[in-house]
């Protein structure tokens, strides 16, 4: 094989993961690339975990260190150093299964944020002094710069932050995204901080390379591994129905003259509703849409190849193996149609704002008022975390949540009197949608809100309970403007935990 390491001044620090691994210290703040599964280092964690798990099973101190990375990444990261206890403090956001039951256990520190935020917080020392980042390149220039690879996320940043960088030159990764990315370095702290000059999704205002001063690298390791490349489920008949509902209220927007037809740039959350939106907006009638987003799912190259869709912005490809497979084959015409960003770009308040956004999140339950839970379960258990929702709902032109109404067999109903965690607050949710059909809460009041949520939304089992609840509400004779039993508000999900049935 070619080397993919240009630059003559670093070749000489090609290493195994192993040693590279012990260039970690306990106790290290690691900045990691990795979006969505796409773009993780995929050897020097699993070997430092192999580290981690030799030195704890000495007795002494435990080795841990703290996670920082753009997004979620896979088992190869998260998964192995979960695995043997190696994490003090995880974020901005996972959806591992191993870090999840010791976030919930309790034996895992966990902060999550908005994913737009998350670099600002490291320039301004937040999270405390970086002392080394692991990032995934595609290759290493001549001079020292770097080919990002299937996610840029928070990578720039790491790189300017930590003391010393890692590269992971990964030859699996497609020659031909190079040219694919543009990093932005014009971003700085208030009071120095200039508007981002972004009109259109589709416009270059960065670099195509990483920057990378060649005395900050300690260590490369080249490997030869995919993705996680996370099979998509065909969607189910809740999905199609969701994504009907969605369809229908875009066409009466645009009827009555409230989106244009190219609609405006679509956010579009990870998962199988957001994808299955995506499948039904490409069999409509839609030509030369554009999309501002965190996450290129399959969904997305679908759309580019019918012409449903212009072109792409996003932060990452978050592909099913079959997607991988289409867009290795046809990089040449995808790569003219899709531009990665650093996340704090990709997922920018000021231009989610400019640009008029449809966000389209799923949702784990929503309360009458429209007060939206994205990451806790039964108030308490972390699922992954609020990612880039809380970016675009808040700043979006149009914020739609979306959840079947029932989870587990329809012993929960996501429609709920209070939800028993807020992410995404009343002031951000303009439309709610379960199969059962859509609430546009847009110029409503709280009550108007709850008619409409329980009316539209709520599934039939549950229906008469949550009319029941706001009417007693109502009729309490306390504040009218968003009626509560508040000894009842979470008797809901307390009933669950307590019978297994919200019912
Ligand atoms: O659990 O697999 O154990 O059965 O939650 O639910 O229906 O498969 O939905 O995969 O679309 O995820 C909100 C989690 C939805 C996701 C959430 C249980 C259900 C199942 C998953 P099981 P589904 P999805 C940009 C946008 C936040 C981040 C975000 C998410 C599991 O959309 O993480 O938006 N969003 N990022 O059974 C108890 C309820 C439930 C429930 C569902 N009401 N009560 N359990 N479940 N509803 C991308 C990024 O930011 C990177």
């Amino acid at each position: 094989k070619n080397s993919r390491i240009l630059c003559p001044q670093l070749k000489h620090l090609v290493m195994s993961a192993e040693e590279a691994a012990k260039l970690i210290s306990p106790g290290a703040n690691v900045g990691m690339s990795g979006f969505t599964g796409a773009g993780y280092p995929k050897a020097v964690p699993g070997a430092l975990a192999e580290r981690i798990r030799a030195h704890n099973a000495q007795g002494g101190k435990p080795f841990r260190i703290n996670v920082l990375t753009g997004a979620s990444t896979a088992p190869e990261l998260d998964g192995k150093l979960a695995e043997v206890d190696g994490i003090e403090m995880r974020l901005p956001f996972q959806s591992d299964p191993i870090c999840r039951d010791r976030i919930n256990s309790g034996t895992m520190n966990y902060a999550d944020y908005h994913l737009s935020e998350v670099a600002q917080y490291a320039w301004s020392g937040f999270f405390g002094k970086m002392d080394i980042a692991i990032i995934e390149v595609v290759g290493i220039r001549e001079d020292g710069s770097l080919i990002p690879s299937s996610s840029l996320g928070n990578n720039k940043t790491w790189i300017e932050q930590a003391d010393k960088v890692i590269l992971e030159v990964n030859y699996k990764q497609h020659e031909r995204l190079e040219g694919m990315h543009d990093v932005y370095y014009g971003a700085a702290l208030p009071p120095h901080r200039k508007p981002i000059m972004l009109t259109e999704p589709n416009q270059r205002i960065g670099d195509l390379y990483l920057r990378c001063p060649i005395e900050k690298v300690v260590a490369i390791v080249e490997t030869n591994a995919p993705d996680r490349n996370t099979p998509f489920k065909q969607p189910d008949d809740a999905s199609r129905r969701i994504a009907e509902h969605i369809l229908a209220f875009f066409e009466r927007e645009i009827k009555i003259g409230r989106l244009p037809k190219e609609l405006l740039p679509l956010q579009s959350g990870v998962g199988n509703i957001p994808n299955a939106v995506l499948e039904a907006l490409d069999t409509g009638p839609y030509k030369n849409l554009t999309a501002y987003t965190e996450v290129i799912q399959d969904g997305m190259l679908k759309m580019l190849k019918s012409g449903t869709l212009q072109m792409a912005s996003a932060t990452a490809f978050s592909l099913s193996p079959e997607g991988l497979a289409e867009f290795d084959e046809n990089i040449e015409f995808y790569r003219e149609k899709i531009l990665l960003r650093s996340q704090d770009i990709s997922n920018h308040p000021e231009v989610a704002r400019r640009l008029g956004i449809i966000a389209t999140n799923g949702m784990i339950e929503a309360d009458i008022y429209g007060n939206v839970n994205s990451t806790h379960i039964m108030g308490t258990r972390m699922m992954n975390g609020i990612g880039g929702s809380g970016d675009f709902a808040r700043n979006g032109y149009l914020s739609i949540f979306m959840s079947p109404s029932t989870a587990k067999g329809g012993k929960i109903s996501s429609i709920v009197p209070m939800v028993s965690h807020v992410d995404h607050t009343e002031h951000d949710v303009k439309i709610i949608v379960t199969e059962q059909g859509l609430a546009d809460l847009r110029g409503l009041s709280p009550r108007q809100r709850a008619r409409s949520i329980i009316e539209n939304c709520a599934h039939p089992d549950f229906k008469d309970q949550l009319h029941d609840y706001f009417e007693r509400a109502c009729a309490s004779g306390r504040g009218m403007h968003t009626p509560h039993l508040l000894n009842e508000a979470l008797s809901w999900h307390e009933r669950f935990e307590q019978t297994g049935d919200m019912k």
